[in-house]
C-alpha cells in the first residue's frame, strides 16, 4: 500500500520501534528495499534527495518527483506493506513544490543552516502549504557535520531541546530530526562513536512527535572489506554502530535515515561481481549481486529497529 509517512511513524512512535528511510535514486535500490521489507512484512519509508530527482529527470525536478511518484506508488500498490515516498533535505521551494504536486507521502525542510527563528518561519510556511494537500512535514534542529549532495556543516551543532518544545508547537511540523552528534556519510567518527542521548530524551518528553536520526548507516565492516578485497579504497571509514542505534530507538527515534549503507553493499556486490566475471556485461547480472547485498543490508535493518513484522 502506498501510505502517509504520518500513518508509519505515529504507529512507530505509540509502540517505540522505528522504521528505516532508505534513499534511491534509481530502480534497483527500490526493488531491492521492498523485496526485503516483503520478506520481513514490515513498514518501510523511501526517500530521494534533491540529488536524486535531478538525476532521475536528468535535469528536470518535475520529471524526476513524477518518475519517482509513479515507480513507488507502482512497486507499494502490488504489495502487503505500508510503502511510503519522502523527499529528504529538502532545501528549495521548487524541490519541495514539485514533490508535493508529483505526490510524495511527505518532505523534509531542512532550513536547519539558518539560524533558529528564520529555520521556524520557513518550516511553517511549508507546513502550510504541505498539509493543505495531504502531505507530512519532517524538519530538522541543529546541524550535522559532514558534505555530501547538498547536505553540509563544518560541524555538528546539537539540538536545544527547548526551542524544539518551541519550534514543533509554533510550526505544527509531524516529524522532527534532532542533531545528537550523528554526521552524513561513510566518515563519521575519527575517534569514539559519541551521540548525546540525554539530549534527545529530552526533546522526545518535551515534544512528544516521532523523531528522525540523519546520518544513521553503520557503515558495515562485512560490506567495506568485500568491497576492499576487489579494489576499492575506504580506509577511516565509521558508522553508528547497531547498538547505538537501538539506544536512540529507545529514546525516541522513529525514524532512521540510511544511505550510505546501501551504497556500500551494493558497489561491494557490484566490484565482487565483475572481478569474478570479467565476461559479463549484461547490467541485469552485475547489478543483481550488488541488489541482493542491499537487501540483505535492508533486512537487518528492518529487524534490529523493532520494524520488522508490523506491516498490519
Ligand atoms: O538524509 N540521509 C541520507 C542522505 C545523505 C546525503 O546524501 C541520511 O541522513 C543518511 O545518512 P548516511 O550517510 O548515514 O546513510
Ligand atoms: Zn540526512
Amino acid at each position: 500500500m502506498y501510505v502517509n509517512t504520518k500513518e508509519i511513524l505515529e504507529k512507530a512512535s505509540e509502540n517505540f520501534y522505528a522504521v528505516p528511510a532508505f534513499n534511491i535514486n534509481n530502480l534497483e535500490f527500490l526493488i531491492a528495499i521492498i523485496e526485503g521489507a516483503v520478506e520481513k512484512n514490515a513498514p518501510v519509508i523511501i526517500e530521494t534527495s534533491e540529488g536524486a530527482i535531478k538525476y532521475a529527470g536528468n535535469g528536470d525536478i518535475y520529471r524526476g518527483t513524477r518518475l519517482f511518484v509513479k515507480m513507488v506508488r507502482e512497486y507499494a500498490e502490488s504489495v502487503n506493506i505500508p510503502v511510503a515516498l519522502h523527499l529528504d533535505h529538502g532545501k528549495h521551494f521548487e524541490f519541495i513544490a514539485a514533490a508535493i504536486k508529483a505526490g510524495y507521502s511527505s518532505v523534509m525542510i531542512d532550513a536547519s543552516h539558518e539560524d533558529f527563528e528564520k529555520n521556524m518561519a520557513i518550516t511553517k510556511e511549508v507546513v502550510k502549504w504541505a498539509h493543505a494537500s495531504g502531505v507530512s512535514v519532517e524538519a530538522e534542529l541543529g546541524q550535522l557535520a559532514g558534505i555530501e549532495d547538498n547536505v553540509s556543516a563544518a560541524e555538528n551543532v546539537l539540538v536545544d531541546p527547548d526551542q524544539a518544545k518551541r519550534f514543533v508547537e509554533e510550526t505544527g511540523v509531524d516529524f522532527l530530526a534532532p542533531a545528537i552528534g550523528t554526521s552524513h556519510g561513510a566518515f563519521k567518527f575519527k575517534g569514539e562513536v559519541k551521540l548525546d542521548f540525554e539530549r534527545l530524551k529530552k526533546v522526545k518528553e518535551l515534544t512528544k512527535i516521532p523523531l528522525v536520526l540523519h546520518g544513521a548507516s553503520s557503515v558495515l565492516k562485512q560490506y567495506v572489506d568485500i568491497a576492499e578485497e576487489f579494489g576499492a579504497d575506504f580506509s577511516g571509514a565509521k558508522g553508528v554502530p547497531a547498538e547505538e542505534i537501538k539506544k536512540c530507538v529507545q529514546f525516541g527515534i522513529n525514524k532512521v535515515n540510511t544511505d550510505t549503507d546501501l551504497r556500500l553493499a551494493f558497489v561491494a556486490g557490484l566490484r565482487k561481481h565483475l572481478k569474478e566475471n570479467p565476461k559479463e556485461f549484461d547490467p541485469r547480472k552485475y547489478f543483481k549481486e550488488g541488489m541482493n547485498f542491499v537487501k540483505e543490508v535492508v533486512k537487518d535493518r528492518l529487524e534490529f529497529l523493532g520494524a520488522a513484522g508490523k506491516a498490519l
